[in-house]
């Protein structure tokens, strides 16, 4: 066989302006295809197969040249509608990572000491009974809650299979490192305050493949966009990156918020560059603005939100007719009636002979009232145009000009990850929903925040199977009772794991079973785990490389990359399909490897795992399964009549008809049950920009728990609130003298997470991570342009390369998660030198709702280095090593072994 026949020189060409350019689309359309990189001309044997890329956490169509059983071409499909035939520089670099000589290819059991990097070659029969023998045994003596089960966030094709295997084990303990710190503090807020029509999450997330509008740029009248913490061209390039300059190049105008002068930033009409951590107090700012300007939707605001209901200010609770008359329907809630000055039940939706007020404080029956708008309008009193410059580090005339382009929508602001790192992200999710809801952009045309159709198929295909552990399991989820928003996803909150391994309080947990890539680079402070990956008794990596993470385990299990798998992938109104183009070694798809796992431990007298591959127990829940195919298949034809591979022949596959799936008002549709429109999913089934829900959250864990759970430490609270970062840079603090900068992170176009840093042609374009700092604070701490730096929190120390700016907020300096695969078989396991993990942190204060640490908007300080650190790669040519190594294709079989 020979080897792969693929130009470097003109892929770089390519790829070296992605970010930018990658985002673009039309004249740079051959640029960022196959056919730059140098493929073979198309012979007769060559087979095309239409498949999707997850490279990150997009869906970009791909059509796979393959020949012999070789893949040696990957390019765009221009069918797949989100991504019009453009693919990214990690998309492309898929074909390195493929067949990259790192591979894992075998199972394999530790024989060398922990760290000393011996293994031993096993049979996949010999792994998995050996996992299951050791869960077992834990179980049985110990409880299968000292299980830890943990996976990748973004990226990750098959999140629910981990909670589904956690959940048939009994274990409530699982977790992967974004969550709490990723899309979670919104998806929790904006379901409880917007909820959608049918109760489905929906946020704003261009990232997170939501925002639908935008990718009707040819005829949506959206006007403006506000990108708060987000970075499309990083985060989708070739997806959501690239609508957004459709969208400006038809004229829509933009606002960016971000410490840095990101490609988004640089084309925005205004950029904001906030200091880290901050942002709940631009958002109230802007809250304050839009309600003294009367910016606000006043129609939408007043008939379809909750901001007119009067609050009893005592319990914070919306008033009930049942509070204000014997015999009154506790699910009706009541205005302040402006012509008769009293408070009256409003009945849903409206009543034409009231005119409620929108403002204002009253007393009900002796109690104090105040209506929800009156709540918010006091809350951000403090926070004018002035004062949140100060607090921001911004320019007030800036703020203002911002805020009126967002005001002539209709637009929306799409929420990005920068919020959900920092101890406000719930606060920040609150606030970004309230914004949009009440300027009234939310399912009408032009709107970002939609409730398009539902195609059934999810990124997690998997239902909740989480409810299926008993209470007695279920409360004893670590961090579950505190904070409450978490058991949304059902995950338990990672500080409060790494306390229990460390101090076997409440419980030890002594196995950890993990599937994703390298957790030391993703985990805030990484170096506070070590000392628990010490104390597991057993420990395995699941991946498709080693990373550093596998030199702590016990078992290494390898599973495919993208291009050797199988997936539903539902862009828009379509369904495209991810589907295997070849595979290599004995590598397996990992949600084939739970389901072997649980298969196994039944077959060790694990009840619920038995029962879980039987159909008739475990209806109406999806039962486990044997291989990819029958649980793709059990699903597709579930829900299309189809099996996997009927849908593959049909792909391009329409699942709706485009106008049926992108329809606006659905809340104004008639329910044909009350004969009353739909509304919103909230039970007010209006939005709820005043959170009362919150505080029952608080209280029970409902809506989200499927047990009742004990009270949270404090209640929650239903409106945005702001407080200055716990590691302050501001006058008077005494950290601050030590370690005087604040560090942000943000995405970079080559990786995904922690992903490709062994693939030699993204190393190539960003060979180690760069630290952006301003030319003042440069010159201030004696650094140059190129110059190695130290960087040091007061939780470590790494290095990084200095990449002098005037494109980053002065005060703040800026990295991006990385490790070097080339050191991993060094004292460091390639996690110590350039990780920025290293320095974030993790223990309190957390997010009240969430559960959220810090890693983003902490302190650190930045001094000249002696040089590079050991052993780490910086000139090309050192990175050939890891280009694809010739290898007989394994024939395409069945996916499992
Ligand atoms: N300091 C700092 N830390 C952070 C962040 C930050 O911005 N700053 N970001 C946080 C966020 S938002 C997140 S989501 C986490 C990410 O943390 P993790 O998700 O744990 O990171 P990775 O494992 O590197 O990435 C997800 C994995 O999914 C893998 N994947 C692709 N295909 C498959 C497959 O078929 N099966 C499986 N199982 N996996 C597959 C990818 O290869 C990748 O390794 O990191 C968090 N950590
Ligand atoms: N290339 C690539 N794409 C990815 C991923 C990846 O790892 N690599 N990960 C995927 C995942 S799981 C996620 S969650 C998404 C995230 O996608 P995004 O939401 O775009 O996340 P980031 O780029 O991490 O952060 C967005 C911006 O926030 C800015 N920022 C930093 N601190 C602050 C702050 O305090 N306030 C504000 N307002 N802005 C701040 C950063 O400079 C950055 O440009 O990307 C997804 N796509
Ligand atoms: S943006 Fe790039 S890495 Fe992500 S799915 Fe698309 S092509 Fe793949
Ligand atoms: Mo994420």
């Amino acid at each position: 066989m020979k080897q792969l026949v693929l130009n470097r020189r003109q892929f770089l060409k390519a790829t070296a302006i992605t970010g930018i350019a990658a985002s673009f689309s039309g004249s740079l359309k051959g640029l960022m295809q196959g056919e730059a990189a140098g493929a073979p001309a198309k012979t007769a044997a060559t087979k095309i197969i239409r498949t999707c890329c997850r490279g990150c956490i997009g869906k970009c169509g791909i059509l796979a040249h393959v020949k012999d059983g070789r893949l040696i071409k990957l390019e765009g499909d221009p069918d797949q509608p989100m991504t019009r035939g453009k693919v990214c520089a990690k998309g492309l670099a898929g074909i390195q990572a493929l067949y990259n000589p790192n591979r894992n290819k075998y199972p394999m059991v530790r024989v060398g000491a922990r760290g000393e990097n011996k293994w031993k070659r096993v049979s996949w029969e010999e792994a998995i009974d050996t996992i299951a023998g050791k869960l077992m045994e834990i179980r049985e003596k110990y409880g299968a809650e000292q299980v830890l089960c943990t996976t990748g966030g973004g990226g990750n094709p098959e999140f629910g299979s981990v909670r589904r295997f956690a959940s048939v084990f009994g274990t409530p303990n699982w977790f992967e490192p974004g969550a709490q710190q990723c899309y979670m503090p919104r998806t929790v807020c904006y379901n409880m305050i917007y909820g959608n029509t049918d109760m489905k999450y929906q946020t704003t997330s261009i990232a997170d493949s939501e925002g639908h509008e935008i990718y009707f740029y040819d005829d949506t009248p959206m006007k403006t966009l506000v990108i708060w913490g987000s970075c499309p061209a990083n985060n989708s390039p070739s997806q959501g990156g690239r609508a957004v300059v459709e969208l400006r190049a038809r004229g829509v105008q933009t606002v960016v918020v971000d410490p840095r002068f990101t490609a988004d930033a640089a084309k925005a009409d205004v950029w904001l560059p906030i200091r880290p951590g901050t942002d709940v107090a631009l958002e109230l700012c802007w809250i304050r603005y839009i309600i003294e300007h009367k910016l606000y939707d006043e129609e939408f605001v007043m008939k379809w939100s909750n901001l007119p209901f009067l609050v009893n200010t005592q319990t914070k609770m919306c008033l009930r007719e049942s509070d204000i008359m014997p015999g009154g329907d506790s699910n009706t809630y009541v205005v302040l009636d402006r012509k008769t000055q009293s408070a009256k039940p409003l009945p849903y939706p409206w009543d034409d002979s009231l005119d409620p007020e929108l403002f204002g404080t009253f007393m009900v029956n002796g109690v104090e009232c105040k209506t929800g708008f009156q709540l918010y309008k006091e809350r951000c009193e403090p926070f004018t145009l002035e004062k949140a410059a100060e607090i921001c580090w911004l320019d007030a005339v800036m703020i203002e000009k911002a805020i009126k382009i967002y005001a002539q929508g209709p637009g929306g602001l799409c929420l990005g990850v920068a919020t959900d790192q920092h101890p406000q992200s719930a606060q920040a999710a609150m606030a970004a929903c309230a914004l949009d809801l009440m300027m009234g952009y939310v399912q009408k045309p032009g709107a970002l925040l939609q409730n398009f159709g539902d195609v059934k198929f999810g990124d997690s295909a998997v239902s909740p199977l989480y409810k299926l552990l008993p209470a007695e399991q279920f409360r004893k989820r670590l961090g579950g009772a505190e904070y409450k928003g978490a058991n949304s996803w059902g995950s338990c909150h990672n500080p409060t794991v790494l306390q229990a391994i460390k101090t076997g309080e409440p419980y030890p947990l002594r196995a950890w079973l993990e599937r994703s890539g390298n957790k030391l680079a993703v985990l805030g402070n990484a170096s506070s785990w070590i000392e628990a990956l010490e104390k597991m008794e057993f420990i395995v990596h699941m991946y498709m490389y080693p990373t550093s993470f596998s030199a702590y385990a016990d078992v290494l299990l390898p599973v495919q990359e993208w291009l050797e798998s199988d997936y539903v992938v539902p862009p828009l109104n379509m369904l495209f399909v991810r589907q295997a183009v070849t595979h290599t070694y004995e590598t397996m798809n990992e949600t084939v490897i739970w389901a072997k796992i649980a298969k196994r431990c039944g077959e060790l007298g694990h009840q619920a795992c038995k029962d879980s591959f039987d159909p008739a127990k475990t209806a109406p829940e999806q039962p486990y399964w044997n291989s990819m195919e029958e649980f793709l298949d059990y699903n597709c034809k579930l829900k299309l009549g189809m099996t996997f591979k009927e849908l593959a022949e049909k792909v391009p596959y329409e699942a709706m008809p485009i106008d049926k799936w992108r329809k606006y008002y659905t809340y104004k549709e008639i329910d044909p049950k009350t004969g009353k429109p739909k509304g919103f999913g909230r039970p007010s089934k209006k939005v709820e920009i005043y959170g009362e829900a919150f505080i029952t959250l608080a209280r029970t864990g409902a809506p989200y728990a499927p047990y009742p759970l004990p009270p949270a430490s404090k209640d929650y609270d239903p409106l945005p609130y702001f407080v200055e970062p716990h590691e302050s840079p501001l006058e008077g603090s005494e950290l601050a003298q030590k370690f005087p900068l604040v560090m942000t992170n943000g995405r970079l176009p080559y990786f995904h997470h922690g992903t490709l840093r062994n693939v030699p042609w993204l190393r190539e374009i960003y060979p180690v991570p760069e630290i952006w700092i301003h030319p003042k604070a440069a010159a201030k701490y004696g650094v140059s342009q190129g110059d190695w730096v130290n960087v040091e929190s007061q939780r470590g120390k790494i290095k990084a390369k200095a990449w002098v700016t005037e494109g980053i907020n002065p005060g703040v300096v800026y990295m991006e998660r990385f490790w070097t695969p080339e050191t991993l078989n060094t004292d460091t396991h390639g996690w110590k030198e350039v990780n920025v993990n290293v320095l974030s942190k993790n223990d309190a204060p957390f997010n009240d709702v969430i559960g959220t640490y810090t890693l983003r908007g902490y302190l650190v300080k930045v001094s000249k280095a002696d040089g590079p650190p050991k052993g780490v790669w910086l000139k090309p040519e050192e990175f050939k090593k890891w280009l694809p190594e010739p290898s007989d294709p394994t024939p395409l079989k069945d996916k499992e072994v």
